[in-house]
């Protein structure tokens, strides 16, 4: 029987908190005595700030007793606890979305407002928590609320970065980087848990005392805790994100100063700051810089201490570990943990190797996110075995004991290779289990990526397709859709979204067809009226919005869709009384600082956009649009509002996809490739419900072996060949024409993603778009399909998969 005020048992006999929404007027005092109390302002004084904390902490106030009680239950029936490592957690904004889970939208609305305050105003001051570049950091934040609300007992650990995600800002069409200070305000989601702290070290040596091996790190710092809870749907479970911070062992080197050394005395406290400081703003490409290699120890030394102090404070024996501890490497970046955890059993904890290794590979799984080859990281042995000396011992000791139980492992395969120590191959050896993030991208793993380790473990590669959590991607971010399928279907499809499907008899209903068209064009208008007073470019909710946001890089392919859009711009010129369908290009994005080639894409996107969006021909029939600084919540402005979905990558490139199945979701059609989970999202909503183009990935790989693959696909395609002449000719370039030769004669001697070749069926399909979209009826039964259809998406399905095929746990609800 459980003390805690407001606790219930349910049908499981299990305790979870009541989800009655408190009273406007309960709410209200208890939002006036944070103001009052917490944020020391009354209610003439406080700005929307001082409101939005006031808020933020009435509603923590209700997530604490569930948290507290899961933390229990868990303890109490010994569940198996999954931890989730991660570099990155793309969390957003979280007062909305903790209300909305809570069941409490409605009711903090009114009773801000009865206070004379804005809501959305309220809500939009909240700074993004950008602790992540993009899909990877994304689908963890994603994965953390479907654990808590399947209950599945767990933790994600990360880095409390200080500056996340860079700010982008447009000069001269050009990006421009600043830094992100989301910490500057105070974080009303977290709590400081200055007892949870560990040291971490770095370099030194290894010596043996007493005939054991001890490893003496020369620097070290201290890791301390900042926990979140993560509340799930209904408030039935909540789960913790620990993310630490660096701090110094010795704030000060007094010895050092007081020989007048000052900058080395304060050397401790620099590489303490610098750890947490920044996060690495690439996602694409492996840099092998130390720093980097030192924040993926701080964040997994950190977490390993931690799980083993939980595991042991409970009374648990290590020899046990496996049966209680799942541990989850989020792409190779924490994939220090094998060896780490095999130091931490051996050295720490006497057990014999062998026994440490098969612990660790019960206990790890890792999930591959790229296939990219510059993406996967490799760490030169000296670098290694200077930043971590005993892990690199550790490391040959794990690549020898791979071989020894595998002879057969052919001599070019294995961890450590030509001075490097390859981080897949070792999270691969270390892991029990391996998957792939959709259906294609793991069959890719099985054959390209690591063929012979697929071969000695035939059953170590498995498959979770992602998900995205429906509570924040469509409940939250589209009111409007959301109220017509609790309208139509009834209410507690966002737990249980296969239920979508029973949208589909009413989809032949005129009505309802009528009703789904209405609540997009309400998230149009609003769309349009932000773009407007944003950007400054009024835009026609009634043409289609065509959307690709997604991280810049060559193989999106975002350079395929400029082109396209110039040819249909040369078009609209050419015959400007023909019949077009207005369409509004909406970009949004962010190229990794150093990444020329993708910043020169955006720098021509906006050239484009300033040409195009001038010339008194088109007369609005296309209109592009770029808002600076993509991140989350201008994701969740602008999918509800799309019509079209540009999933358009290189096929065999995109390992998944996330954005993908946000915009089906939310009734966008996609225009895209057989890439990722395209593939899977398809075969879901029906192949009539999908505009597919382009080469497949085993095309792609034929189509390389031509040299002039390029060369050939432009001289077949007039169309290209104008825009190509029109970019050279500096048409969109008038101050500098030769501004993008160096663009367009890669093009045509390169083009590695296959540009050239898959434009004509590019176009082909946008035409057929137009042609789609001038038929209404046609159209919005489509988009209610793709609505419809989109129940395996939810980041629930993933989730019950990882925990049945990899973590081996149950929910505790
Ligand atoms: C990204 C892939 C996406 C995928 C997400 C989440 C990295 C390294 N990979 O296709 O590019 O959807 O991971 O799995 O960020």
């Amino acid at each position: 029987v459980h003390p805690i005020k407001g606790l219930t048992k349910c049908a499981k006999g299990v305790i979870v908190k009541d989800v009655i929404a408190p009273s406007v007027e309960t709410l209200r005092e208890e939002i006036l005595r944070h103001l009052i109390y917490s944020m020391g302002k009354d209610a003439g004084h406080a700005s929307v700030y001082d409101w939005r904390m006031a808020l933020s902490f009435a509603i923590r106030d209700r997530i604490v007793e569930p948290w507290f009680a899961a933390t229990k239950q868990t303890w109490e029936q010994g569940h198996k606890r999954v931890y989730y490592l991660s570099m990155e957690f793309l969390i957003g904004r979280m007062l909305e979305d903790a209300a909305i889970n809570l069941g409490m939208r409605a009711v903090c609305r009114e009773a801000i407002e009865s206070l004379g305050q804005d809501w959305r105003a309220v809500v939009e001051d909240e700074p993004d928590a950008a602790l992540g570049n993009g899909g990877l950091g994304r689908l963890a934040a994603c994965y953390m609320e479907s654990m808590a609300t399947l209950g599945c007992p767990g933790y994600g650990y990360g880095i409390r970065y200080e500056h996340g995600l860079f700010r982008q800002r447009f000069e001269g069409g050009r990006q421009v980087e600043t830094p992100e200070d989301w910490l500057k305000q105070r974080h009303p989601w977290e709590f400081e848990r200055p007892e949870a702290a560990y040291e971490i070290g770095f370099k030194g040596g290894v010596e043996t005392r007493n005939g054991k091996t001890v490893w003496v790190p020369a620097e070290t710092v201290i890791a301390e805790a900042f926990d979140m809870p993560v509340i799930g749907w209904q408030g039935k479970w909540a789960n913790t994100l620990r993310l630490w911070s660096a701090k110094p062992t010795t704030l000060f080197d007094l010895a050092r100063f007081n020989h007048g050394d000052y900058t080395a005395a304060a050397e401790p406290e620099t590489l303490a700051r610098t750890l947490s400081r920044v996060l690495y703003p690439d996602d694409t490409t492996y840099q092998g810089k130390e720093l980097r290699l030192k924040q993926e120890y701080f964040l997994t030394g950190a977490a390993l201490h931690d799980i083993i102090r939980r595991h042991l404070a409970g009374g648990y024996k290590l020899a046990d570990l496996s049966k209680y501890v799942a541990i989850q490497m989020n792409d190779t970046h924490p994939a220090i943990a094998g060896p780490e955890l095999v130091r931490i059993l051996t050295d720490l904890y006497d057990m014999p190797f062998d026994d440490a290794i098969a612990t660790a590979v019960e206990c790890l799984g890792y999930t591959n996110h790229t296939l990219l080859p510059e993406a996967l990281e490799r760490w030169a042995t000296y670098l290694m075995g200077s930043v971590l000396p005993r892990h690199m011992q550790i490391i040959e000791q794990i690549d020898a004991w791979h071989l020894r139980t595998n002879p057969s492992r052919p001599h070019y395969v294995g961890i450590v290779k030509h001075h490097e120590v390859r981080m897949g191959e070792l999270a691969f050896v270390t892991a029990h289990k391996v998957n792939g993030v959709s259906a294609l991208h793991t069959e890719l793993v099985k054959q390209n990526l690591f063929p012979e380790l697929h071969k000695l473990h035939p059953d170590r590669i498995v498959n979770e397709t992602n998900g995205v959590t429906p509570r924040r991607w469509l409940r939250m971010a589209n009111p409007a859709l959301s109220h017509l399928i609790s309208d139509t279907i009834g209410e507690g499809w966002e737990a249980d979204l296969d239920r979508l499907r029973e949208l589909e008899p009413s989809i032949e209903d005129k009505g309802f067809r009528d009703a789904f068209a209405a609540a997009k064009r309400v998230n149009k208008e609003a769309l349009s009226n932000w773009i407007g007073q944003s950007q400054g470019v009024k835009i026609d909710p009634d043409a289609i919005f065509d959307v690709q946001i997604k991280r810049i890089h060559e193989y999106k392919r975002q350079l395929l869709n400029v082109l396209q859009t110039i040819a249909q711009w040369h078009e609209i010129r050419n015959d400007p009384t023909a019949n077009w369908q207005p369409r509004v290009k909406i970009f949004g994005g962010k190229a990794a600082p150093g990444y020329q080639a993708a910043k020169e894409v955006i720098r021509l996107i906006n050239d484009v956009a300033e040409v195009v969006n001038n010339d008194p021909y088109v007369d609005g029939r296309l209109k592009i649009v770029y808002p600076p600084n993509y991140n989350v919540s201008m994701a969740e402005r602008l999918i509800p509002a799309s019509d079209l979905s540009e999933q358009i990558s290189t096929a065999g490139k995109e390992a998944s996809g996330t954005g993908n199945m946000k915009f089906a979701l939310n009734g966008a059609l996609t225009i895209g490739t057989l890439d990722g989970a395209n593939v899977e999202i398809r075969e879901q909503v029906g192949a009539e419900n999908f505009f597919l183009f382009g080469l497949t990935a085993q095309e792609v790989m034929k189509r390389r072996e031509d040299p002039e693959h390029a060369r050939h696909a432009i001289l077949e395609s007039q169309t290209l060949q104008d825009v190509l002449q029109m970019i050279a000719e500096g048409r969109f370039s008038p101050d500098e024409p030769t501004r993008y030769h160096g663009l367009v004669h890669n093009m045509w001697h390169s083009d590695y993603f296959l540009v050239s070749s898959d434009f004509e069926a590019y176009r082909d399909a946008q035409a057929e778009v137009d042609k789609t979209f001038a038929e209404p009826d046609k159209w919005w039964r489509m988009a209610a399909m793709n609505t419809a259809r989109m129940g395996f998406f939810s980041s629930d399905r993933a989730i019950r998969g990882y925990m049945t095929d990899i973590w081996g746990t149950e929910s505790a609800l």
